[in-house]
């Protein structure tokens, strides 16, 4: 079968730009697909690395941004984005269009099945990913241009309904983990397919992208998991919806051999490792770091970790096996607000941690949160405070947002500050920016947001964090990045002048 596998727009709808990160959900599908002999394409829809990166921007230009992205997935928007995707469409002619779901996105995957179903009705659309597993019954309901929704992990469930769509049989209640409309147009949701128990059954995840390489020169960022889940459960995170809090690993060698695989084929020596919790289980890193130390394989990489998750030993391995970078989530500055949300760290490590960092050399990026139910400006000083302590060489702020599956958007939901009947279609999660806090009023939130992120920007664009920058962004290897970091050093500027 030709299946096309499409990470919907968002970004590139709102006008913000994102560099090409590999999805590696879609990547990892195409890879299964492609090697029980179906031909499997992916086309990222949500790149764009010309347009203005979010954290250049102030709270009023999110908003309009929203404002664009509620506008170009109605039914009027004649954006050339649309097109795009028929042209693939029609050109790749595709048996089976699957589409993943993150929340944010759900406005355009119900708008990318619509345009499908009008180009060619024969077309099975899929969707799959944590949106459409949350809410497949209500999908299924009302969308009427969507056939099937893979719950959960997807690869083994997506090859099932290919080989069923394949032969023509239309017999879906055995395949585990498949949602669909029955003969009646009831809504049938199978058993529950259990996680695949050994993951380096999986092949590497395949770059076989479909999109338009005139349009921009993509220097793609490479991707990389080594494991899937987490064993704990932030209030504010949806990882587990799909992963179940069971964390399983790819062995050191199957991991290792994808990187000599990457080594071979790209000119990229950057990689990032998006797990979890890249440093939870240390024997599995030791074996890991020992590998690639002992095979010489010459690559640079970063991880995001939890603070309680490391030690000096770990650094020191890490870091004679590539490490340059780690992000860390440190959230909130406030100890009453990490335990509110169900944070296991403890605030008098992170100092230890990222005095450790710079004894190692290795930089370090900073995750922060506001508007945590409950919070107050005092503990948004304190957020503040713990950043200009430990002085991370990037921060990364966002607001928070009560994703469907969590525990906060249960709490949300129970005060009534979301609508339940909306949220399938995405009406909850169309701002990037609303006060959950139940404590500090709109304005002053906003205020605060605005502030919090201009903080951010001067630590970012502070010139000792963007010399540091240098290796990260491996110029000798892509030159092309030095033109992308010049152009992004004039849109700092010109922000900063204009909020100063
Ligand atoms: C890497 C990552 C990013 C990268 C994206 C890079 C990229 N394009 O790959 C960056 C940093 C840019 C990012 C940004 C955001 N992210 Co993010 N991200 C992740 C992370 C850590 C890994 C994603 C991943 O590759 N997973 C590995 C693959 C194998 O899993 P998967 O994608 O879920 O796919 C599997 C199944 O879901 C299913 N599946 C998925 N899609 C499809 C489609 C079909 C057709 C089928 C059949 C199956 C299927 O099968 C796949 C294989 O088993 C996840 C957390 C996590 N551990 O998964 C959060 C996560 C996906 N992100 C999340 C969010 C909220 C965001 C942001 C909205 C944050 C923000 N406020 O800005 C933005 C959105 C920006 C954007 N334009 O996409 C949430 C989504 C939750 C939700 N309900 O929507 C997650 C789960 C994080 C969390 N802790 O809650 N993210
Ligand atoms: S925020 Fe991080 S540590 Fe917390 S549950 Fe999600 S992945 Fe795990």
């Amino acid at each position: 079968m030709k299946i096309l596998l499409i990470d919907p727009p968002y970004n590139s709808l709102r006008r913000i730009g994102t560099s090409l990160n590999y999805p590696l959900g879609l990547a990892s599908i195409a890879a299964f697909l492609n090697k029980h002999g179906h031909q499997a394409l992916y086309l990222s829809m949500d790149v764009d690395p010309r347009l203005p990166a979010a954290n250049t921007l102030s709270y009023r230009d999110m908003t309009s941004r929203d404002d664009l992205f509620i506008r170009e997935t109605g039914s009027e928007s004649t954006n050339p984005i649309w097109d795009n995707l028929a042209d693939a469409v029609k050109c790749f002619r595709p048996q089976i269009v699957g589409i993943s779901t993150i929340s944010v996105k759900i406005r355009s995957v119900l708008k990318l099945s619509e345009i499908i179903k009008q180009i060619d009705s024969g077309i099975s659309v899929v969707l799959g990913g944590h949106h459409s597993q949350i809410f497949a019954k209500e999908l299924l309901d009302n969308a009427s241009a969507v056939d099937f929704i893979v719950m959960g992990e997807g690869e083994e469930t997506a090859l099932e309904l290919a080989e069923e769509l394949g032969r023509g049989s239309k017999r879906f209640d055995s395949i585990r983990g498949l949602a669909f409309r029955e003969g009646s147009g009831k809504v049938k949701i199978n058993e529950a397919r259990p996680l695949i128990k050994d993951l380096d059954i999986l092949p590497p995840p395949e770059h076989c992208h479909y999109y338009d390489r005139g349009r921009f020169i993509p220097v793609p960022k490479i991707s990389i998991m080594s494991s899937r889940g987490c064993p704990y459960s932030c209030h504010y995170c949806a990882t587990n919806n799909i992963w179940r809090m069971s964390v399983r690993w790819r062995s050191p060698e199957n991991v290792a051999a994808e990187i000599k695989g990457i080594l071979a084929n790209q000119k990229e020596k950057y990689l990032s490792f998006y797990d979890d919790c890249f440093t939870l289980d240390k024997a599995w890193l030791l074996k890991f770091c020992e590998i690639i130390i002992k095979e010489k394989i010459r690559i640079n990489w970063q991880c995001i970790t939890s603070l309680n998750l490391m030690e000096e030993e770990i650094f020191s391995h890490i870091v004679k096996a590539g490490c340059i970078k780690v992000n860390f989530a440190i959230e909130s500055g406030s100890q009453r607000i990490l335990e509110s949300a169900n944070k296991r760290i403890r605030l008098d490590n992170v100092k230890k941690i990222f005095t450790l960092a710079k004894k190692y050399k290795i930089s370090t990026a900073a995750y922060i949160m506001l508007g945590f139910p409950g919070e107050t400006e005092e503990d948004i000083r304190l957020t503040q405070a713990i950043i200009r302590e430990v002085k991370p060489n990037w921060v990364y702020c966002s607001i928070l947002m009560p994703l469907p599956g969590t525990k906060y958007y249960e709490i949300c939901l129970k005060d009534k500050l979301l609508d339940p009947e909306s949220a399938w279609r995405g009406e909850t999660l169309k701002r990037t920016i609303m006060n959950f806090t139940g404590t500090i009023g709109d304005q002053r939130f906003f205020e605060l947001v605005d502030e919090t992120f201009y903080f951010c920007y001067k630590i970012n664009t502070n010139w000792i964090n963007l010399i540091k920058r240098m290796p990260v962004r491996n110029y000798l290897v892509n030159p092309l990045n030095i033109l992308k970091d010049v152009r992004r050093t004039f849109e700092y500027i010109k922000n900063r002048q204009h909020r100063e």
